[in-house]
């Protein structure tokens, strides 16, 4: 490899355009010869960061192990969902790829908690880049692709607890981002060409 590795970390709601973008980004990458995997929830919480009821079906777990050890969507599995993510991420980054991660994340202290692992890498810092894919969440809920904001709205309208990122689950807004894309104004290959840009001119492609 020719490359030195780097984490670019996407994060913004459900359905802003987080994964379409990571996706296009690593085709592109790849086209032009630089190794690169993205991490998402398709194959992290299938796997790695499985809920209890995939473990319970798929590994044999018992209900108190698949508890113990499946994550969902409360606040504490989140975090242990972006930290599991961010060594992993940073593993990937630490072998030379491009690791592209697409997840809410939406705690801040769990994004920089896995920004600072990246920089106190025991074998040097490995650079970390925020985007944060601001796209209105109107724009997200219009969408809704999986239908999972009309199905939100209908548990919170019928009183009981969603959990659901931007109905009535927190999203932190990253503070310093390195890059920011709103999908509701710009396209995907606007998208590409502005962290294509700003890794050329960091030096790292
Ligand atoms: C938010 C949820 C929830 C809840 C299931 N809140 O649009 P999607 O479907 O494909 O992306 C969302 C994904 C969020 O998983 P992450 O691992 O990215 O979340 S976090 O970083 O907060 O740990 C959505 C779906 O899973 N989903 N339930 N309650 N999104």
């Amino acid at each position: 490899l020719k490359q030195t590795g780097a984490t670019i970390w996407f994060t913004g709601l459900s359905g802003s355009g987080k994964s379409t973008l990571a996706m296009a980004l690593e085709q592109v990458l790849i086209r032009h010869g630089h190794a690169a995997y993205t991490l998402d929830g398709d194959n992290v919480r299938l796997g790695l960061n499985a809920g209890p009821k995939i473990l319970a079906e798929t590994r044999g777990y018992g209900a108190e192990q698949a508890d113990r050890f499946g994550l969902g969507f409360s606040a504490a599995d989140r975090e242990e969902n972006v930290r599991r993510i961010g060594e992993v991420a940073k593993l990937f980054a630490d072998a030379g790829l491009f690791a592209l991660t697409s997840f809410i994340s939406p705690f801040r202290k769990d994004r920089d908690a896995a920004r600072r692992a990246h920089e106190q890498n025991r074998t040097g810092a490995i650079p970390f880049i925020e985007v944060y894919v601001n796209t209105p969440i109107e724009t997200c809920e219009r969408r809704d692709p999986k239908g999972l904001y009309k199905q939100a709205r209908a548990t919170v309208g019928a009183g009981q607890k969603a959990e659901f990122t931007g109905i009535d689950a927190p999203y932190e807004p990253p503070v310093a981002p390195e890059l920011t894309f709103d999908a509701s104004t710009q396209t995907t290959e606007q998208g590409v060409e502005l962290v294509l840009k700003y890794l050329k001119d960091r030096g790292l492609l």
